[in-house]
């Protein structure tokens, strides 16, 4: 196949050009952490801003062991310089480690301007490439949409929304110290209108398979293969990285585990043709779905497959992907796949680990779960990093054997589709997406004729004379000799030239993004009015978790019952599972909340800075500490006191404090004695009585009787207990109260840094 005509200009040349008219990194809307993102400032002056080209980025500095805090990790990439650790890294100092593949995260709530909120969020939790998917049925659309109007089930992906996502992404990655891949799809009878757009607006990742169009959108086979062969010339231009669309056939067959063969097949044909239409293989993505999940012995059906993959593929780039079709509404049940996956990915070495998780099952594209599936895949391939140093994928025996007829079964299907007379006529005779698995078939695969479906008899050979001004063009073009490039006949195309894109602006007075602003006008004038979401700015939606001690059925309509004498409106049940037939139902219910909070009107209570476990460990080891301890009053109440002192379920000692536990009902005069006599830095007590105040005035006896014996400023004071408030703790005398919920890490925490405190650090 002919690339480009010969005489246009390089690769090179193109960048040159190119070069010339980036524009410097704006600084003028730099984002802050304490703020959030106003999309005013990203559509101020849109239709002037352009990201330069954008390359797909792979995460950097990845094949070196790493030291991350107490630990040497084998698979990880360059640090983030902002971010949100996960929770747990609360007992390894906080660390962060990025592993070193690229982590997706799919986001289109139907806003751009709610989008690009969320994907600062995945961001800052790892994400460094961010998928929006299309409002329903784009494909279908055989021109670009402009404007921003609302989406369903993803975002209408326009010239004005690329832009603005693009723009914002470009500060959230200087915000979080790493380039961010953008991507969407390349499909559909716009397909290379839509791969030309992107390229112009920094998109650095796409899905582009014609075989998509084919079986799913039912668009002509022949127009989809044409309009492929134009969308790859230009996609390998952009440096993008292209993933296919295998993962469709998985999604879609009723017993996914038997396409196996065929997903092989899917993804040879496209990336051979890929590789034809001049992108490179570091480019290529096979989109890699594990055919199964539990409760099925996935570990047996999918590694055997993802194997087979990494053989046939060598010198492509796998994105691994969870399989939608086993996903239910339950987070927990998709999380634990999702983790499985990642054992595969980790053992196969996965270039691209997504994260699409719940959402997709439940259709509820909310923020956080977003975020919940990017930490899965960190918490995951971290936990896993470097596995492979200690085991091995076992050639010999049953997986090796599964790899092979894996293999030979889809060698034979391609033969087959060969001797067929090529790809059309085995899509014809409908050889794709058959639920049998090959060699058998069951005839009720995706059949499609060559001459039906959408933009059929849209195809003219080209003119002898052919001639597009552009240098970026698949098959014969004819340059006129006075041009050394095609794109000199017009001084220049929007690849060299970016100031000749036309930039249209809103075309639907009633549906677009000024107008949705304009309502949802008093959070963005005032960022202090709060009021819950999950999707859009300020929707009002909350979710609530009950248990019902009934049935399923009963259950879901209770919980609607109970929603209504909250006053929720649009209470749904979003998820419901049995406890027990007759015993309970466990419900997950959402509905929304009319009202704000002012965030300004909120008193709150002070910060109280807890150290990491290793500082606080550190601090004890150098200096050790000593506390004296016990319940006070009439109070024989001991439970919780040992729960904040005893190492085993986290308590003080945990840290390396020493106490001496007094007992229950202590008189406060031994308590202090006894904290004397072993100059012990610290006295808790504990009280859950707390009828009369009698635990406040236990609090101020023990005040009191420290100022007496003149040792009040050498002791740091500590009351405990269910009914125990800080405030009113410290007014009675103390220096700390800590309440329900509280756990020995804060007391540690607290009693380290009041001893700096007192020694003047
Ligand atoms: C994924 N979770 O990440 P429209 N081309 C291909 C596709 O797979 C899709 C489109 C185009 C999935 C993404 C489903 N995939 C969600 C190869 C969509 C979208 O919806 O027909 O406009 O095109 O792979």
């Amino acid at each position: 196949m002919n690339k480009y005509p010969e005489k246009c200009c390089s690769d090179n040349t193109l960048n040159q050009l190119v070069g010339n008219v980036v524009p410097a990194r704006e600084t003028k809307i730099a984002l802050s952490p304490d703020e959030r993102l106003d999309i005013r400032k990203i559509l101020d002056g849109l239709e002037n801003y352009h990201s330069p080209r954008r390359p797909w980025h792979w995460r950097e500095e990845s094949n070196e062991p790493r030291k991350i805090g107490d630990f040497t990790y084998y698979e990880t990439s360059k640090p983030l310089e902002q971010s949100v650790p996960l929770p747990g890294s609360r007992g390894f100092g906080f660390i962060d480690p990025q592993p070193d593949c690229v982590i997706t995260t799919e986001i289109a709530s139907g806003r751009f301007e709610d989008d690009v909120r969320r994907m600062r969020m995945a961001a800052w939790h790892g994400a460094d490439h961010i998928m929006v998917i299309r409002t329903a049925g784009q494909s279908h659309i055989d021109s670009l949409l402009e404007g921003t109007t609302q989406g369903i089930g993803g975002i209408p992906v326009t010239r004005k929304q690329c832009r603005a996502t693009r723009r914002a992404l470009d500060l959230i990655e200087d915000e979080v110290g790493r380039p961010i891949n953008f991507h969407s799809y390349v499909s559909g009878v716009a397909g290379p209108d839509i791969a030309v757009m992107f390229v112009e607006e920094g998109v650095s990742g796409v899905h582009q398979d014609p075989q998509y169009n084919v079986l799913y959108r039912n668009i002509n086979m022949l127009r989809s293969y044409v309009d492929a062969c134009e969308s790859k010339a230009i996609i390998a231009y952009g440096g993008q990285l292209q993933i296919d669309g295998a993962h469709n056939a998985n999604a879609t067959a009723m017993e996914a585990w038997k396409v196996m063969p065929e997903l092989m097949v899917q993804h040879a044909i496209n990336t051979i043709f890929s590789v034809k239409c001049g992108i490179k293989p570091e480019n290529i993505a096979l989109s890699s779905v594990p055919p199964t999940a539990p409760p099925a012995p996935c570990m047996r059906l999918d590694l055997p497959y993802a194997v087979a993959l990494r053989d046939f593929f060598r010198d492509y780039k796998i994105r691994a992907q969870q399989n939608t079709k086993y996903m239910e509404s339950e987070t927990r049940e998709a999380t634990v796949t999702h983790t499985l996956n990642m054992v595969i990915s980790r053992l196969t070495s996965a270039d691209i680990q997504s994260t699409i998780t719940p959402d997709e099952g439940r259709n509820v594209p909310w923020h956080y779960f977003n975020v919940n599936a990017c930490n899965t895949a960190r918490q995951s391939l971290a936990g896993l990093d470097g596995v492979r140093q200690m085991l091995e994928v076992k050639r010999d025996g049953p997986l090796g054997e599964r790899v092979r007829e894996i293999k030979e079964s889809a060698v034979l299907f391609m033969e087959e589709i060969i001797e067929t007379g090529g790809y059309y006529s085995a899509v014809e005779q409908g050889f794709f997406v058959d639920s049998a698995e090959y060699p058998e078939r069951r005839g009720d695969g995706i059949a499609r004729q060559v001459d039906g479906g959408i933009g059929n008899d849209s195809l003219y050979l080209r003119a002898n004379d052919y001639f597009a001004p552009v240098c970026v063009h698949f098959g014969n073009n004819n340059i006129p000799p006075q041009f050394e490039c095609a794109s000199e006949a017009i001084g220049g195309d929007t690849f060299q030239d970016p100031s000749k894109i036309q930039f249209i602006d809103e075309l639907d007075e009633n549906d677009n993004v000024n107008v949705r602003i304009e309502e949802k006008r008093k959070y963005y004038d005032h960022p202090n009015l709060i009021r819950p979401e999950v999707e859009f700015l300020a929707d009002g939606v909350i979710v609530l978790t009950m248990m019902l001690a009934c049935d399923k059925r009963h259950a879901e309509v209770a919980a609607l019952a109970i929603g209504e004498k909250m006053a929720l409106a649009d209470c749904e049940v979003i998820h419901s599972q049995v406890m027990h037939p007759s015993e309970g139902t466990y419900i997950e219910m959402k509905g929304k909340v009319g009202f704000d909070i002012d965030l300004e009107k909120l008193e709150l209570p002070e910060i109280i800075e807890t150290l990491s476990e290793k500082e606080i460990r550190a601090d004890i080891h150098a200096r050790p500490m000593t506390i004296v301890a016990a319940t006070v009053g009439e109070d024989e109440h001991s439970v919780g006191l040992k729960e904040i002192i005893d190492i085993k379920h986290g308590g003080i000692e945990g840290f390396g404090i020493k106490y001496h536990y007094l007992g229950t009902s202590c008189p406060i005069d031994k308590l202090v004695d006894s904290a004397i006599e072993t100059h012990a830095d610290a006295i808790l007590i504990s009280t859950i009585i707390s009828h009369n105040n009698i635990h406040y005035d236990n609090m101020q006896k023990l005040a009191n009787t420290c100022i007496e014996k003149g040792v009040r400023d050498q002791l740091i004071l500590i009351a405990g207990g269910t009914q125990v408030v800080h405030e009113t703790a410290v007014e009675s005398g103390m220096d700390a109260g800590f309440g329900r919920g509280s756990s020995g890490i804060d007391v540690a925490s607290f009693l380290v840094n009041k001893r700096r405190e007192m020694q003047g650090e």
